[in-house]
């Protein structure tokens, strides 16, 4: 059995990757599940820059192929905020029910047209042989008006999707990993670790 460390705090996070990257012969671990307590500073000012950091810092720690998630909510209309700081937007341990009515009263009055927003993931692989492979997803959508749903985490419950009339919060898992940011970027990455362990061999 192949061992791949996924470096994320984010229970949210991890349960989506689980269900979607499932491979056969490969179990992926937790930081807690592979016994690493590792406070990491994410000082980079992109998502891509975040998830290198995250991956390669436990990869050095461990030699084992490592992966990371950098993602958050860009809103237009506030100049792409929370971007980068999705997690650490009004503090970190804010409960999201605060942070999502502190967006939604900075869009009090702005017109569905202007409330334009996406959720965006990169995902790191850190290898053994000290090559880092990224690859990225998104999905478009709009801020409503007001929290809805009890799905998924974080910013999902104000974040709606066009073609479901509805948030992210109010979708399945297996809806939301369809179309979402996280679905795109990791089975992108599926792909190109498939070819990566088939090589190994
Ligand atoms: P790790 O760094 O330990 O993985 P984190 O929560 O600190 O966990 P990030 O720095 O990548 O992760 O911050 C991402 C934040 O963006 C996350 O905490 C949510 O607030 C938000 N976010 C990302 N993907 C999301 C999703 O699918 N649904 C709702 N909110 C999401």
């Amino acid at each position: 059995m192949k061992k791949i460390i996924f470096a994320t705090g984010n229970e949210g996070k991890l349960k989506e990757i689980k269900v979607i990257l499932d491979m056969e012969g490969v179990e992926i671990l937790s930081m807690q599940e592979a016994g690493i307590h590792a406070d990491i500073e994410e000082n980079g000012t992109t998502f891509q820059e975040n998830a290198i950091i995250k991956a390669k810092t436990i990869g050095e720690l461990t030699g084992e192929i490592v992966l990371a998630d950098d993602s958050g909510l860009e809103i237009d209309y506030l100049n792409k905020e929370p971007g980068v700081y999705s997690a650490r937007y009004a503090g970190e341990d804010t409960p999201y029910s605060i942070k999502n009515q502190m967006l939604l009263d900075r869009l009090e009055g702005v017109e569905m047209e202007q409330r334009t927003a996406r959720f965006v993931c990169v995902i790191a692989a850190a290898l053994p042989d000290g090559r880092v492979i990224t690859t990225r997803g998104t999905i478009e959508g709009y801020i409503g008006h007001a929290p809805a749903g009890e799905n998924g985490f974080g910013y999902d419950p104000i974040f709606y999707v066009p073609e479901y009339r509805c948030s992210t919060a109010q979708l399945t898992m297996e809806q939301k990993n369809r179309l979402s940011h996280r679905g795109k970027a990791l089975r992108a990455m599926k792909e190109e670790l498939k070819v990566y362990l088939e090589a190994e061999v």
